[in-house]
């Protein structure tokens, strides 16, 4: 078995659902290929930097909850179709793996790309070419990339929906939200953040122009959310009632689970002309130095 082999190991399956698990001297990673969805990631000798629920389903057509499910091309409710499913098509559709490659012995670089289909064509008629690539190492980076290949402009929103693990979300705060603005979906108004935000009830937001990284400070790390292309963060916890509600949650994983979404997201969409591209890149990091 060469040294490659050894560090991406592909067709792993979970219920039938194909992963890539990725390991170099920085860390180790799974990636599902639907969704191209990393659904682990930790640095050697660190805990987790993303969050898995317990009780995920690893279904056929169904996202995984916890990693970084990718939203696209619409983030949250379908703007004029309550039926279409919530966060689009692509957490929840197979995608093509184009490279898995070690670019050295800390850093893996995986591609993935998602192309139309009969069934995404029924939920949006658009062509279009969107390209994941995921970067393993002391940091993971993951960039996602949309291009029309359509003979009309279109409209996308979307979010790399990170579940970052800590340890008690009673005791987080984050920092580098204050004076934005931002739409609560709990109450459904209109705020501005006052100094750091803490967590003691669901939240549910969408900050506007926002400067990255925002930075997440739990008991014993820093974990950082660094952003390109984008200008919306959502910030994310369900609280008591809800994550209760959530079939692939348990009662109490609202505890352990923060999430940080670089986005773009209503009032940050993306209009593309015919061959145009847009990035969104979001790199996540923790100040806990390797042992
Ligand atoms: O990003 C926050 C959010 O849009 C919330 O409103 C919440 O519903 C969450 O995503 C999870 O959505 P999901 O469709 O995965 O249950």
């Amino acid at each position: 078995m060469t040294q490659q082999e050894k560090m991406i190991k592909h067709k792993q399956s979970i219920n039938d659902l194909r992963y890539i698990e990725i390991s170099n001297m920085s860390a180790r990673a799974k990636i599902a290929l639907q969704g191209a969805h990393v659904f682990h990631y930790e640095r050697v000798d660190e805990k987790p930097l993303l969050w898995l629920s317990k009780k995920s389903f690893f279904e056929k057509g169904k996202a995984i909850r916890g990693g970084i499910p990718v939203c696209w091309p619409w983030f949250g409710k379908h703007p004029t179709n309550s039926e279409l499913p919530q966060h689009g098509f692509a957490r929840s559709s197979v995608w093509e793996l184009l490279e898995a490659e070690e670019i050295d012995g800390h850093t893996t670089k995986v591609l993935l790309q998602l192309q139309p289909s009969a069934e995404s064509l029924q939920l949006w008629p658009h062509k279009f070419e969107l390209l994941l690539a995921i970067i393993v190492g002391r940091t993971l980076t993951l960039a996602l990339t949309t291009r029309n290949c359509d003979t009309q402009p279109f409209e996308i929103t979307a979010a790399l929906h990170s579940y970052l693990a800590v340890e008690n979300i009673e005791k987080v705060y984050v920092e580098g939200l204050a004076d934005k603005s931002f739409f609560d979906k709990v109450t459904g108004e209109n705020r501005t953040q006052q100094g750091k935000l803490t967590v003691c009830q669901e939240v549910d937001r969408v900050y506007r122009k926002v400067d990255y990284p925002l930075t997440l400070h739990d008991q014993a790390r820093t974990l950082h959310v660094d952003a390109q292309g984008s200008s919306t963060a959502v910030v994310w916890n369900p609280w008591i009632e809800k994550c209760v509600a959530m079939a692939d949650m348990k009662d109490d994983s609202y505890k352990t689970m923060l999430c940080i979404e670089a986005a773009n997201a209503p009032g940050d969409a993306c209009m593309l002309t015919p061959r145009e591209e847009h990035t969104l890149t979001s790199v996540i990091s923790s100040d806990q130095e390797i042992l």
